[in-house]
């Protein structure tokens, strides 16, 4: 019994990589195309999705309930789901310019670190970079890319200076880039 429950999950978290995949970055890979704020016909996601994996309204509707980071939204009217935050392609969700707390968190791995501490964060594939609200979250998120090295960020005075800060539906922060000067790399978080 517990085995089936793995089994289910597992192909569920396929699922939602490949949603991931097709609302952030490839949605001609589905067949589909987004508009200019991301948003996909759901019957066409539904379609395209159903040419690899099992998908019907209630799957779709079950995904984005579950989801863990709470990754995707439907229009109000559910006919349109998109990708709350994580793009590569140039979509505008639409986020409200948001002044940021005092201090933010950034979680990378070791291996980035010789290059960020020359050219600051950089949001590299995605449209931004993404920063977090508190350490354990960042170094959670740093960890995704080996030995995690947590970097803390003086929002506060970026924004003071002029940088913008958005916060996504579900409470990532961000933001173009992070030069170097408002960069505090810390002690010990890979320990
Ligand atoms: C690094 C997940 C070299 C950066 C998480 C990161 C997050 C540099 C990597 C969200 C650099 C990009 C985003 C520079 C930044 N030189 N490397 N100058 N500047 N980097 O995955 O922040 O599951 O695109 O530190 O929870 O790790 O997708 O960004 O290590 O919220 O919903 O380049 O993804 O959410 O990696 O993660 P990523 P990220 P989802």
């Amino acid at each position: 019994m517990g085995n089936h429950r793995f089994r289910r999950e597992d192909a569920d978290t396929r699922i939602g990589r490949y949603l991931c995949l097709i609302l952030r970055h490839h949605p001609e890979k589905a067949g589909i195309t987004l508009d200019e704020h991301g948003w996909a016909d759901v019957e066409e996601l539904i379609a395209g999705v159903s040419r690899r994996w099992p998908m019907d309204r209630a799957k779709l509707e079950e995904i984005v309930r579950t989801d863990g980071k709470q990754r995707y939204s439907f229009s109000a009217d559910g006919c349109l789901i998109r990708a709350n935050q994580g793009h590569s392609i140039p979509v505008d969700v639409g986020l409200p310019l948001t002044r940021p707390p005092e201090l933010l968190w950034h979680g990378t791995g070791e291996k980035y670190t010789a290059s960020i501490d020359v050219h600051g964060l950089l949001p590299q594939n995605r449209l931004y970079v993404h920063l977090s609200g508190d350490a354990e979250t960042a170094v959670a998120v740093g960890r995704r890319h080996g030995r995690p090295v947590l970097y803390r960020v003086r929002s506060g005075r970026m924004w003071e200076d002029g940088l913008p800060f958005y916060r996504s539906v579900n409470g990532v922060w961000l933001t173009e880039a992070v030069p170097v000067r408002y960069l505090e790399k810390q002690a010990g978080a890979g320990e």
